[in-house]
């Protein structure tokens, strides 16, 4: 079954707002920790992760291919424990700051070697994709991790739309540069604005999804609103948030973490329990949201669980080398 989005410019109903707004406050109040920093800090207490447009509930949605049945992390962990430095370096950074961010209006260039490019506003970016639900692992390269139930689609579907010519063999995604919205941007910490890569048939792999929302909603800000990657199968950092522009390319670009340290982070970033990091083990991971910073870690399996799916894209690659 397909999902609406609201259309462009139609006002929200003001229930709606009073309900979601009533909706996020309760879960943000059920956390005790949460209580205490909404009481000191009362812009708490309005909605911290509304999406313009895509705010609110995604009804509907199919569930796609590839979920894990495995236990979805709590909405809270998901929504307050993020890695996105331009709201700061803390876990908890993005969840305080990024209400700065504004997601409406959006848009998205699609350039480089496409048939099709241009500068498109998101919802017509959107509108042809039937988003669907997928639970999937996310495991950052500092061990820990997340089940995360995304709503989305394949970013394949969504670039063979804007036609690649046969020279499009990689794919660069840059995120959002603003000092303004983005203040972790105003310190140097990484090369702004933030850019990825995927070799083209990683970005055409049908576990690659362009995700908007999560938990049944629009993408809360600190989760990358309103359009972000998610990759399962690499290390977090691949996985871009606020993407603006989408370029096609015929070499590899680089990509914003191995620019900072490219001895620690390549360009591939398969999620790989064999290679270690050179400053910490990759073998085992903390499952976030399953009890204290002192429960037990779980294995990491090789290519984050999802090795049938994309081991044969690595064939005859040493990961040593590509990492
Ligand atoms: N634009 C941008 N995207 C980003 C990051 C970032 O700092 N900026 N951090 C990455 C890292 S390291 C991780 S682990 C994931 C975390 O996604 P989550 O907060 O939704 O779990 O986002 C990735 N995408
Ligand atoms: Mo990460």
């Amino acid at each position: 079954m397909l999902i609406r989005l609201k259309k462009p410019n139609e006002p929200r109903p003001s229930e709606i707002t009073d309900h979601e707004f009533y909706r996020a406050r309760r879960r943000f109040l059920q956390g005790g920790a949460v209580l205490a920093g909404a009481l000191l800090a009362p812009g708490w207490l309005s909605p911290p992760a509304q999406a313009g447009r895509f705010a609110g509930k995604l009804e509907d949605l199919a569930k796609g291919p590839f979920s894990t049945d495995e236990e979805p992390t709590p909405y809270e962990d998901v929504t307050s424990y993020n890695n996105f430095y331009e709201f700061g370096t803390g876990k908890d950074d993005p969840a305080h700051n990024a209400h700065t961010l504004r997601t409406d209006p959006w848009s998205v260039t699609i350039e480089g070697e496409v048939k099709r490019s241009g500068t498109f506003a998101l919802e017509d970016i959107l509108r042809p994709h039937p988003f669907e639900e997928r639970v999937y692992r996310l495991r950052c390269v500092e061990a820990w991790s997340m089940v995360i139930p995304w709503v989305g689609f394949p970013l394949g579907d969504l670039l063979k739309r804007f036609e690649p010519t046969s020279r499009a063999k990689y794919v660069e995604m840059t995120a959002l540069y603003d000092r303004e919205q983005m203040p972790g941007q105003r310190c140097g910490v990484l090369d702004w604005p933030y850019v990825e890569g995927l070799r083209m048939d990683e970005a055409m792999h049908p576990l690659t999804l362009l995700a908007v929302g999560l938990y049944g909603e629009a993408l809360p800000n600190q989760n990358g609103a309103p359009l972000r990657l998610v990759v399962p199968w690499k290390y977090g950092f691949k996985s871009i948030k606020s993407i603006v522009k989408i370029r096609l390319t015929e070499t590899q670009p680089r990509n914003t973490w191995n620019i900072a340290a490219p001895r620690e982070y390549g360009f591939y970033a398969n999620v790989n329990p064999d290679v270690d990091h050179p400053r910490w083990s990759q073998a085992r991971e903390r499952r976030i949201g399953s009890g204290s910073l002192f429960a037990p870690r779980q294995k990491t399996l090789m290519f984050n669980g999802y090795a049938e799916e994309v081991a044969h894209l690595y064939l005859g690659m040493d990961p040593r080398k590509h990492f």
